[in-house]
């Protein structure tokens, strides 16, 4: 039974659904080419209640801090222009969707979408209050982009049919849901929510 009416002020925020974070890709994210179908039909469900949809991409230069060639924690991903940093080819975002790059800076690291970038004015000049996110990876983006959307005061729902951890370490993807609830966000599927 759908328990969500979803509404204008309402936004689907598409995290990092990259081709180097998919099987085969660069920092792959078990089964995360297994969400995009789920993911396609949010974004039927966004468009046609006239919501705000939101892609984040991980947009790193060649020489990222959080490269293991320089001594950071990842192997290079998500380089920008290249293959790995372009979205899945199945993901059917709209002409209208936001892209909202991130980590863009040699020198810092950055998890959340909104971090050092313009999507919290979007938002707000949208005049949008609640974040509906989903993408990869569970533990890292999702989860900083969560937990940022609640300090900011959006009422954040974790579609977590749509998500998945890379589990780096192990359990991670566990405790980041924990964690996001602590934190209030509230925990949704696909069959809960209507036009
Ligand atoms: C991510 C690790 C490094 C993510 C990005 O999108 O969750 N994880 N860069
Ligand atoms: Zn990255």
């Amino acid at each position: 039974m759908a328990k969500v009416k979803v509404r204008p002020f309402d936004s689907l925020i598409i995290v990092d659904m990259q081709n180097d974070f998919m099987p085969g890709g660069a920092l792959p994210v078990p089964k995360g080419d297994e969400i995009v179908n789920v993911i396609n039909e949010y974004i039927s469900i966004f468009s046609k209640s006239n919501a705000f949809i939101v892609a984040t991409r991980d947009w790193h230069p060649p020489n990222h801090v959080s490269f293991n060639t320089v001594g950071g924690p990842w192997p290079p991903h998500c380089i920008q222009g290249t293959w790995g940093a372009e979205f899945h080819p199945s993901l059917a975002l709209p002409a209208n969707a936001l892209i909202v790059s991130k980590a863009t800076r040699p020198d810092k690291e950055a998890y959340s979408g909104f971090e050092d970038t313009d999507l919290n004015m979007a938002l707000r000049r949208r005049g949008v209050k609640r974040l509906f996110i989903c993408g990869v990876a569970t533990d890292y983006c999702v989860k900083a982009t969560a937990l940022d959307g609640i300090r900011l005061g959006f009422q954040v729902f974790l579609l977590i049919d749509a998500v998945k951890g890379v589990n780096i370490p192990p359990g991670s993807e566990e405790r980041a849901v924990d964690e996001m609830l602590d934190e209030g966000a509230v925990i949704v599927s696909i069959n809960e929510l209507s036009i």
